[in-house]
């Protein structure tokens, strides 16, 4: 199939920040003693810091003020930004890189499209800080994903109308993101199972088979 741009969803797509995320948030869980496994977090990806702690507080059966919400949230992001500090470029697979490099060589426009307030530092601690084309994330948006609006606005960066775009994603709340948006799905990991996807592919790399370069 031939696509103008992939927009790459970061977490659990291009990094592995996606356990960074659980362990954070466990951590938080166990402070305040509430119950919370990897089940739970699975409904975590491709949302919010704040949707997830509404998801982490309503499962584990707790109401808490707003003020008690902000810290938590707080918290739980100091601890994730402690992982974060230890990513180097060794933390990008060869698969990955090599992939994203093929893409680039075959005249694809890429982006970033993350609903982390944190993907700056991350793209930066990956050594990727500068390769996209376009980067949109949580610190410009105000609805997260299973809304749009952070793929539509790397499409927009790029300039590239979506019907000519292909996202690849780990979430359900992604994949769902990307159909609302008029985008080619594609689901990787979590999403490879995901009804919705409109591919599945099981490695970065198997992209390289289904993605040709733009149209003449
Ligand atoms: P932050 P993605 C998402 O990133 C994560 O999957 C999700 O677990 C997290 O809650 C969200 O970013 C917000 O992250 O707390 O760093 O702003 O998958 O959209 O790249
Ligand atoms: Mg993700």
């Amino acid at each position: 199939m031939k696509f103008d741009a992939i927009i790459f969803d970061l977490d659990g797509v291009l990094c592995h920040t996606d356990d960074f995320h659980y362990l954070a948030w466990k951590a938080v869980a166990d402070r305040y003693g509430i119950p919370f496994d990897r089940t739970v977090n699975e409904r975590l990806r491709g949302v919010s810091r704040r949707d997830s702690l509404e998801i982490l507080l309503e499962n584990g059966g707790k109401t808490c003020s707003e003020k008690d919400k902000q810290r938590m949230a707080e918290e739980k992001n100091e601890i994730y930004r402690g992982f974060l500090a230890g990513m180097t470029p060794g933390d990008l697979s060869p698969d990955t890189r090599e992939t994203l490099n093929a893409l680039k060589a075959r005249g694809v426009r890429l982006a970033i499209g993350s609903s982390s307030k944190n993907a700056g530092l991350i793209l930066s601690r990956l050594g990727l800080g500068s390769f996209f084309d376009a980067a949109a994330d949580g610190t410009e948006i105000r609805r997260s994903k299973p809304d749009p609006e952070v793929f539509l606005l790397a499409a927009e960066k790029l300039r590239v109308p979506p019907c000519r775009a292909a996202v690849v994603e780990d979430a359900a709340a992604g994949i769902e993101a990307a159909k609302r948006g008029g985008f080619y799905a594609i689901g990787i990991g979590s999403a490879a199972g995901c009804e919705a996807s409109d591919g599945r592919i099981r490695r970065l790399s198997d992209l390289l088979s289904i993605v040709q370069g733009p149209l003449p």
